[in-house]
């Protein structure tokens, strides 16, 4: 095997073109050049990109150079001065629709990036891949997926599925088949559990991504022509009876999952799907009392209002306008979405994954008694302004309607998990990192989601990374990534982090978001990822990975507590539908006070450290979900509004760990192809481009590189 590294500075006048590189080394198969573009010089003629305020990145090309300063003439038409480290040179060559792996792009910068998924977009190219250079298959690498905003069934019939599998890595275009695909046969060959972590904003389309990836794996691991019911069968039904009670309409998404997901699915040894298990997280209950227009509470009460007319007498339910927890927002109905066909669809799909039809009464029963409490509700809190009582019912139905999702629960013991199956793919569909004008205690877990998912992303690709360098003995030093254990510890830490500090707020009867937030000032004055804002006497600010993020304390106590209160609890437990009794089984006799005192923090802390758990014993995979406009549109892109997406991705992140490595590779010949001019004698009479390319390098002059054989 041929390695070999160096350092050299090419200079190519004649296509306009200079950089600065450190290179080098190759595959033993597909020999190959990996240069990294360090700095720039600029020529006149030049092409490059500039920052511009309106559209992120433009294009233009220099027209003097003078020191530092460089002049440049925009394609806008304006000519702007600007200092040559704000310059990135632009890739003449590259094609006008773009490449699906930004690898092969000549400059690995954010410009580059940006307009390579734009060209790519406009041409309803909606995937690529942010690959780091070293892998040859797609663990490590990043699947960016654009929400087209249009449906484009072509690309995922089954004629695409039974193209993607089986089909070598890299020979068809990036897809979340592709991505599925790889993990199946890693999960085949190498004996590894996989798993598939897919993230972004609301909106950037996670979930219909999450359900691709599941409809390929249901695929490969199908069994033939079962006459029950099969598991794949049941994986995919789900999904409808998931959304139905765990999605809801807002601003950003008309179909918005208001919780988080892991599907397991579980494998035999010979890759057929043996079982399968949903675990969900921190679904919003506010919604269920509290929604604002133009949002709407969650599907399944706008479907029971739609239901069939024995159904809606049966649950004395009617004009979804009739009931305060609908009526707050004036939005009903969806563009283009039946609520009474989608009933239909629930309850079928509830069929499939084996609820009995006593439960699905049961369920929907309790989905009427929400609304018809809300009712009462509205009734009294007219007259009292004093809003304990209010928050205290409040919170129950809370409770109630959240406990609705523990359907999760059954079906679990429906699809049937394999508890001696070894392999397993997991898919995460997890709410991306969250920055609004108001940031309440949802945010704030949200965020440590994503604080914890990026550190194990960071870990991943870094080691990876570097043990690529050892395997291939070349000498570097190692980077240091930015770590985020300092923003985990602030707000994790046992004793003495945020949620901690809730905790013990939440059990004091006299505190309040104020002396929480005084204490969380006087505990974190010098940590260096918290601050105060000025002028604010109960916000704090986290300096997240993604961004600076301000949270309001206002409801954190009152969201973080998760308890029932005594009587309704009495209540529940005698109802005589088992359902309902059993939502809220009662705690032991005089369980000890502490125990009995439990929080959403600290247990969503829980949830999420099992879950890194089983992700740290996988293989992970990652898909970055990207909402091109907040129009829900197609055809918009806007650049600033991806560029910010991509940074809270951890995409330029990654981007940049590469660039602090090896990022971009070129088959020898293709190097030799395109720098022989500078020395075109080292071709002669030779076919061996290893050796022409030691040639070249030493032709040129290079200082600083090393060549291991
Ligand atoms: V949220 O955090 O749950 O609010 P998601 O899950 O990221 O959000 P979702 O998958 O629900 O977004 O996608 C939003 C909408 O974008 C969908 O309802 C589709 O209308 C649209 N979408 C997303 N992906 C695709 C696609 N591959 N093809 C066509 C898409 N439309
Ligand atoms: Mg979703």
């Amino acid at each position: 095997m041929v390695s070999i590294v160096m350092w050299f500075a090419v200079l190519v006048k004649n296509s306009g073109q200079c950089f600065k590189n450190q290179a080098a080394i190759d595959w033993n198969l597909s020999l190959y050049i990996l240069v990294q573009a360090t700095t720039t010089s600029l020529a006149v003629g030049s092409l490059v990109w500039v920052e511009d305020s309106d559209i992120a990145w433009i294009d233009g090309e220099v027209m003097q150079v003078n020191g530092e300063d460089i002049k440049v003439l925009c394609t806008s038409g304006k000519t702007v001065v600007v200092k040559a480290s704000n310059v990135y040179p632009k890739d003449a060559e590259a094609p006008s629709c773009g490449v699906d792996d930004m690898t092969k792009l000549a400059y690995l910068h954010e410009p580059g990036i940006l307009q390579n998924l734009k060209s790519r977009y406009d041409m309803n190219e909606i995937y690529a891949i942010a690959s780091n250079g070293f892998f040859q298959t797609y663990t490590g690498n990043i699947l960016i997926a654009v929400n087209p905003f249009r449906k484009l069934p072509h690309l995922y019939d089954s004629h695409m599925m039974a193209q993607y599998k089986g089909a070598d890595f890299g020979e068809l275009s990036p897809h979340p088949f592709a991505v599925a695909d790889a993990a199946y046969r890693l999960m085949i060959n190498e004996g590894i559990s996989q798993s598939i972590l897919v993230s972004g904003e609301s909106g950037a389309g996670k979930t219909e991504s999450t359900k691709l990836l599941m409809q390929y794996l249901a695929y490969m691991g199908g069994r033939a022509a079962a006459e029950e019911r099969t598991v794949e069968q049941k994986v995919l039904e789900s999904n409808p009876v998931l959304e139905a009670f765990g999605n809801a309409k807002t601003v950003r998404n008309n179909n918005s999952s208001r919780f988080g997901k892991f599907v397991e699915i579980q494998f035999d040894p010979r890759g057929r799907i043996s079982g399968a298990a949903v675990r969900t997280y921190l679904l919003e209950r506010s919604r269920v009392c509290q929604v604002s227009d133009p949002e709407r509470n969650y599907h399944c009460f706008y479907m029971l209002c739609a239901a069939p007319s024995e159904d809606t007498k049966r649950y004395k339910l009617g004009n979804p306008r009739a009931f305060h927890y609908l009526n707050q927002s004036n939005c009903y109905e969806l563009d283009g979405i039946d609520d009474s066909k989608e009933y239909a669809a629930t309850r079928r799909a509830m069929d499939v994954v084996g609820i009995s039809s006593e439960e699905q009464d049961a369920i929907f029963r309790v989905v009427a008694s929400i609304l018809h409490l809300g009712n009462i509700e509205f009734a009294k809190g007219k007259e009292v302004d004093s809003s304990v009582p209010k928050d205290e019912k409040s919170w129950f139905h809370l409770r109630t309607a959240a406990e609705l999702l523990m359907i999760v629960d059954k079906i679990n013991s429906s699809i049937g998990q394999d508890s001696d199956s070894k392999f397993l793919i997991g898919v995460l569909d997890i709410y991306g990192f969250e920055s609004f004008k108001t940031n309440s205690f949802e945010q704030f877990c949200i965020n440590l989601t994503n604080e914890k998912l990026q550190q194990h992303f960071n870990q991943h690709v870094f080691k990876m990374e570097q043990e690529e360098y050892t395997k291939e003995e070349i000498n570097w030093s190692y980077i240091e990534f930015v770590d985020n254990q300092d923003v985990l510890d602030l707000i994790e830490k046992k004793p003495g982090g945020i949620i901690a500090l809730l905790d013990e707020a939440c059990m004091f009867p006299r505190s309040t978001h104020e002396t929480f937030a005084q204490k969380l000032y006087q505990t974190f004055k010098n940590h260096k990822r918290f601050s105060k804002p000025k002028l604010s006497r109960s916000d704090f600010t986290i300096c997240h990975y993604a961004g600076d993020v301000t949270y309001q304390t206002e409801l954190f106590l009152d969201k973080n507590k998760d308890y029932v209160v005594a009587e309704h609890q009495a209540l529940l437990t005698a109802s005589k539908c088992s359902f309902v009794s059993g939502l809220f089984p009662p705690l032991a006799q005089e369980s000890s006070k502490s125990s009995k005192f439990s929080s959403i923090g600290s247990r969503f802390k829980q949830q999420l450290l099992s879950l890194l758990e089983t992700l740290s014993s996988t293989e992970p995979h990652y898909i970055r979900c990207v909402k091109p406009n907040n129009l829900l549109k197609p055809s918009i892109f806007e650049n600033k509004n991806v560029l910010q997406q991509l940074q809270c991705g951890g995409v330029m992140e990654a981007i940049r760990i590469s660039c602090a490595g090896y990022p971009t590779k070129k088959p020898f010949v293709e190097f030799v192809d395109r720098f022989s001019l500078l020395a075109p004698e080292v071709l002669d009479g030779s076919s061996d481009e290893v050796a022409a390319c030691k040639k070249l390098l030493k032709k040129v002059g290079l200082q600083g590189y090393q060549v291991n054989v």
